[in-house]
C-alpha cells in the first residue's frame, strides 16, 4: 500500500466526516494525509520499525487507522463512513464554491445525491427555490460543475517542475548523462503540463531506457520501447523519454520543445528559404545535406535566426524577434531582489518573520516584505488595527536585528466591496508598503468591479496590486474586470501589478504580463508564500514573466533596496 493510497483513504475520512458536519476531526486527517504524501520514506518502513507516530499529525488514533490499512488493504471505519452517504455527494463536494454544508442541504431538502442530478437541479431552476440560493447560486453552480468537467488531466507546472527535477537528477547521478534536457511544456514553463518531456542525447539508447524505469518512483512502465518510453509516477504523472543519437540532440531538442505552433511556422519559413526541418536536423531541400542538428543554436542560426529562450517559443512574434535580433532580454531569477508578498504566523502563514527573513538572505535577497492579511479577513486570521500597530513594530526590530537584509513592514489588505482599503489611511502611512487585493464579493458585474479596483488603485498608499484577476487555475474563473483600464490605472498611478507565483494562480498569466508591459505598467513578482518552503515559487512567477517577455527592467522587485527605499519614499 502506497503513501499516497494511505493519504488519499485519510482525505476521503475527512471529507465524509465534514459531510457529517463534525468539527475539527477532519483538519486532523487531512493534516496526517499531507504529511503521509511529504514523507520522504515508504510508509510501510515506518510501520514496520515502530514509528507511525513520529510522523507529524498521527497521534494514536489515526495510527491504529494507518496500522489497518497496511494490514488488511482496507479499513473498517472508512466503509462505514460510507455507508452513511451516497457516493455521488464527494463528487458534489469537488465542485467549486460547495463545500460540505451546502452538500447536506441539497442532499436534504432536494434528495441531490450526485452532480448529474445537481446539474439537473440547477438547470431546471429547483436550486432557487431554498432559502438562502437564488439565480446567482444556479449560476455558480453551473460553472463550477463547467470547470468540473473541463479539468482536462494537466497538472500544476509548480508540481511537475519537481518531479522533473527529480527524473533528470536521478538519470544524471545514475547514467552520468550531460545530454540531458526536460522538453515540451514543462521546458516552455506553461503553467499546466500535459506530460512531462524528457530528451537524452546518447549512442546506447537500451541503458538509458534501462536506467529510466529503474527509478524506484516509478510505479508503472507504460511503454518501453528502444528509444522512446513512458513511465508513471506514484501521483499518477506521466514522463516520456526520448533518446536520440548525440549528433541530432539539438534538433531533437529544438522539435520536442515547442510548442507545436512554433515549430510548425518554423517549418514554413524553413520552406521559403529552401530548406528542411525536423527532429533529425536542418537539411538543404534539393540535395538533402544536413547543415545543422547538434546543439539548438546551430539549428536557428542556420534558418539566421538567434535563439530564443523556449518560454515565449508559442508563435507570438518570438520568430520575427529572433530574425531581427530583437529578442527580449528576459527577466532571470538571478534579478530577483526580494518578495514582496509573503504572509506570516501574525496572520494565516506557517512561518515567523525571523524565519522569512533568515530564508530570505540566504536565497541572496536584499529584502523581504510582510504583508499579512488585513481585518476584514476573518478566515485568513486578518490582523485587527490595535495589532498591525504592534506587527510593525515587531517587524522593524527583527529587520534591525538581522543583518544583511532589511524586512519590510507592509500588510495584504482587503479591497472592499466599494473600493476603500480595509484600514485607514493613517494605518497605511506607518507601512513601508501596501499591497490591496480582492478576496470577496466576486460576481460583481465588470463595471463595478473595475470602479472598485480603481477607486482602491487611487488610494496613494497601494504599492501592489495583487492577483489582479483572481483566477484560481481550472478552480475558479478571473473575475470580470476591464483589465486595459485596471493596466492604464496602473501605469498612471505608479501601482505595481503583481504576478503572483502561486502554482496555482500565475496572477497576472503570461499574455496579460505582456499586455500589461505593452501599457507602461510595472509589474511585481511576489510568492504569497504562506510557508518558507514556498519563498522558492519565485521561480515560476519569473517564469511567467518570462513567458510574457518581461525584461528585469519591467519588474519592480528587480530594483536594489536603494532604489526601491527611494521609489517607495522610506
Ligand atoms: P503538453 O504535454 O500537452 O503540456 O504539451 P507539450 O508541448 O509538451 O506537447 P507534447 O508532450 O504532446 O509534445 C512535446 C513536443 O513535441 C511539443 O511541444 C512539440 C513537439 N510536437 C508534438 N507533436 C507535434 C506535431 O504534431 N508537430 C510538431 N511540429 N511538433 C510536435
Ligand atoms: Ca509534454
Ligand atoms: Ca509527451
Amino acid at each position: 500500500m502506497s503513501n499516497e493510497k494511505i493519504a488519499r483513504i485519510l482525505y476521503e475520512i475527512a471529507d465524509l466526516l465534514e459531510l457529517k458536519g463534525v468539527d475539527f476531526k477532519p483538519r486532523a486527517y487531512r493534516r496526517a494525509a499531507r504529511s503521509i504524501e511529504e514523507l520522504e520514506k515508504d510508509i510501510a518502513e515506518l510501520y514496520k520499525d515502530g514509528r507511525l507516530q513520529e510522523i507529524p499529525g498521527i497521534g494514536e488514533a489515526i495510527a491504529k487507522k494507518v496500522v489497518e490499512i497496511i494490514q488488511s488493504g482496507d479499513l473498517s471505519y472508512l466503509k462505514q463512513l460510507r455507508e452513511e452517504f451516497p457516493a455521488g455527494l464527494l463528487q458534489i463536494m469537488e465542485v467549486p464554491e460547495i463545500g460540505p454544508r451546502t452538500t447536506m442541504r441539497l442532499y436534504r431538502d432536494l434528495r441531490i445525491t450526485n452532480l448529474h442530478e445537481l446539474k439537473r437541479a440547477a438547470e431546471e431552476h429547483e436550486i432557487r427555490k431554498l432559502k438562502g440560493f437564488g439565480e446567482r447560486s444556479e449560476e455558480t453552480i453551473l460553472k463550477g460543475i463547467r470547470l468540473l468537467e473541463q479539468r482536462s488531466g494537466r497538472m500544476l507546472l509548480g508540481y511537475a517542475y519537481f518531479y522533473a527535477k527529480d527524473i533528470i537528477d536521478y538519470l544524471i547521478s545514475t547514467g552520468g548523462y550531460r545530454l540531458i534536457s526536460v522538453a515540451g511544456s514543462l521546458r516552455r514553463m506553461r503553467e499546466t503540463i500535459g506530460d512531462v518531456d524528457i530528451l537524452v542525447g546518447s549512442d546506447e539508447p537500451k541503458k538509458v531506457m534501462d536506467v529510466f524505469t529503474s527509478n524506484p518512483k516509478v510505479s508503472e512502465v507504460v511503454v518501453k520501447g528502444e528509444t522512446k518510453s513512458s513511465i508513471r509516477l506514484k501521483d499518477g504523472i506521466q514522463v516520456d523519454i526520448r533518446v536520440v543519437a548525440t549528433e541530432s540532440y539539438g534538433a531533437a531538442l529544438q522539435y520536442f520543445t515547442g510548442s507545436k505552433e512554433h515549430n510548425i511556422a518554423l517549418r514554413s519559413y524553413a520552406i521559403e528559404k529552401g530548406l528542411k526541418i525536423n527532429e533529425y536536423g536542418v537539411f538543404k531541400k534539393d540535395t538533402d545535406e544536413r547543415i545543422a542538428s547538434k546543439t539548438e543554436e546551430e539549428v536557428y542560426a542556420s534558418l539566421g535566426m538567434e535563439t530564443m529562450p523556449p518560454e515565449i517559443r508559442e508563435n507570438r512574434g518570438e520568430i520575427k524577434a529572433a530574425i531581427d535580433h530583437m529578442l527580449p532580454s528576459l527577466i532571470e531569477l538571478d534579478d530577483v531582489k526580494g518578495d514582496l508578498h509573503v504572509h506570516s504566523t501574525m496572520s494565516d502563514g506557517s512561518a515567523t518573520v525571523e524565519e522569512i527573513a533568515l530564508e530570505a538572505r540566504r536565497m541572496g535577497y536584499e529584502y523581504v516584505g510582510i504583508a499579512d492579511h488585513s481585518e476584514s479577513l476573518k478566515v485568513a486570521r486578518g490582523v485587527s488595527k490595535e495589532d498591525l500597530v504592534k506587527n510593525v513594530d515587531a517587524v522593524r526590530k527583527i529587520s534591525e536585528r538581522v543583518e544583511g537584509i532589511r524586512v519590510l513592514a507592509g500588510a495584504e489588505v482587503e479591497i472592499l466591496g466599494d473600493g476603500s482599503l480595509d484600514y485607514p489611511d493613517s494605518l497605511l502611512n506607518d507601512l513601508d508598503f501596501v499591497v490591496g487585493a480582492v478576496h470577496s464579493g466576486f460576481r460583481m458585474g465588470e463595471k463595478e468591479m473595475t470602479n472598485r479596483v480603481v477607486a482602491a488603485m487611487s488610494n496613494e498608499y497601494l504599492t501592489i496590486l495583487a492577483h489582479p484577476t483572481g483566477r484560481v487555475i481550472e478552480q475558479r474563473e478571473p473575475y470580470q474586470i476591464d483589465l486595459d483600464r485596471i493596466m492604464d490605472t496602473a501605469s498612471e498611478n505608479q501601482v505595481f501589478l503583481e504576478v503572483n507565483a502561486l502554482p496555482e494562480r500565475l496572477d497576472l498569466n503570461d499574455v496579460n504580463c505582456k499586455r500589461a508591459k505593452d501599457r507602461g505598467a510595472t509589474l511585481c513578482i511576489g510568492t504569497d508564500a504562506h510557508s518558507v518552503p514556498q519563498l522558492s515559487y519565485m521561480i515560476f512567477g519569473v517564469a511567467t514573466g518570462r513567458r510574457g517577455w518581461l525584461e528585469a527592467n519591467d519588474v519592480a522587485n528587480t530594483l536594489s533596496l536603494k532604489e526601491l527605499e527611494n521609489r517607495l519614499g522610506i
